[in-house]
């Protein structure tokens, strides 16, 4: 058939044309092509990369995962060991919580992602709460500190006065969830130290943040762990009996994104363009995109390509049928959820810099005068 020729056509020039894109060189900051999710799970080459210090030396051999503080019988597993204990496979994905950063105005501070600081894979591991049982964990624990073994003097005020490893922790309730995994494969390979060799969390549902890479530390704290990227970084304003307070961030709220067309390209009038993206949640379901292709004046249903599956992105399209009139046009995409809430229309000042979930805009050309297409 002439439609499947073309898309493989379309593959074999896409696929060698993929890449990352530096926000920051060291450490590593890398971006996803957003454009190019052209599967369901991302390529492990293609994986986004937010790292905050230098990659630690970590190797097979010597690898101790260490777990303790308010648990009964606290045990230190080798990476063997780890790997010989029943394991799960899920998929997430995982979203920076400054993704889409760049959409901001004015412009704010950090790194400037677009639209690639989000990707999906599947993920091989031990619940977290095996772990947690077999060490006997305490009634009155609270929360459990998740360590990594990198280590620097984060940049942003206030800095700490020594340096710090990456440590985040999640609320128990969280902790103990059969989707929580100590991970060691990603895309059934061993992770890439880029992403965490030899073991790393994954906590789907909550920002990337949570889940701590080159994991060597789980700790069961009887109070809140209050560390530097829980309060000075990662955090938010809430809000307790009208007085705001400080919260570390948690669940991923909803959200959608256009992969194609790209910022500022230009289509033919008259024709059929697909318009395509993913959106993805926290702890509910993505059910319902809208897209709009007139600034948000009118709105109408797109297609689904993935099935639902908590924690996991559903890429959709919407097949657009491109104005006889030239001109620029602006792009939404709106996803609406489970429980019926949809994507708030501006950011929420009280997330700072982070959690860009309101429908991005893209603005494309539409130009007879260029040609057709190739
Ligand atoms: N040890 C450690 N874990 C970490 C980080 C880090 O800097 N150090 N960055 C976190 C952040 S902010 C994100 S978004 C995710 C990114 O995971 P990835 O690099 O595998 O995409 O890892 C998280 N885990
Ligand atoms: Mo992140």
């Amino acid at each position: 058939m002439e439609g499947s020729e073309r898309r493989c056509v379309e593959n074999t020039i896409q696929f060698p044309s993929a890449g990352l894109t530096i926000r920051q060189k060291e450490p590593k900051n890398l971006e996803a092509p957003f454009d190019q999710i052209d599967s369901y799970l991302t390529p492990t080459k293609l994986f986004y990369i937010r790292s905050h210090f230098p990659i630690p030396a970590l190797d097979r051999a010597s690898y101790q995962l260490r777990i303790d503080g308010a648990v009964g019988r606290p045990f230190t597993l080798s990476y063997d060991e780890l790997r010989s204990m029943p394991s799960e496979t899920r998929m997430a994905t995982l979203e920076c919580a400054g993704n889409s950063r760049v959409f901001l105005v004015p412009q704010v501070q950090g790194a400037q992602w677009e639209l690639g600081a989000v990707s999906n894979a599947e993920w091989t591991g031990v619940p977290l709460k095996a772990l947690l049982e077999r060490a006997g964990l305490e009634e009155d624990a609270c929360e459990i500190v998740l360590e990594g073994a990198d280590r620097g003097t984060p940049k942003e005020e206030p800095v700490p006065p020594e340096p710090i490893s990456f440590a985040w922790s999640l609320p128990r309730a969280k902790a103990i969830q059969p989707e929580v995994l100590i991970a060691y494969q990603m895309n059934g390979r061993d992770l890439p130290r880029d992403h965490g060799f030899p073991a790393r969390a994954i906590v789907p549902g909550h920002y990337g943040m949570a889940s701590v890479k080159w994991l060597t530390g789980i700790q069961a704290v009887r109070e809140p762990f209050h560390g530097y990227w829980l309060t000075s970084d990662y955090a938010y304003w809430a809000s307790m009996d009208g007085k705001p307070v400080r919260r570390p961030l948690g669940e991923m709220q909803l959200k959608s994104e256009i992969a194609r067309p790209r910022v500022y390209e230009t289509l033919a009038p008259n024709q059929i363009y697909t318009v395509s993206g993913a959106a993805w949640t926290g702890e509910t379901d993505v059910t319902e995109i809208a897209v709009s292709t007139d600034g948000g004046r009118t709105w109408a249903q797109a297609e689904f390509l993935d099935p639902v599956r908590r924690h996991a992105w559903r890429r959709w399209k919407f097949d657009w049928l491109t104005p006889k009139e030239p001109g620029q046009y602006t792009l939404l995409a709106r996803a609406k959820d489970a429980d019926g809430l949809i994507q708030p229309d501006k950011h929420d000042q009280n997330y700072g810099t982070y959690v860009i979930n309101h429908p991005l805009p893209i603005d494309v050309f539409v130009d007879g005068s260029e040609g057709p297409r190739p």
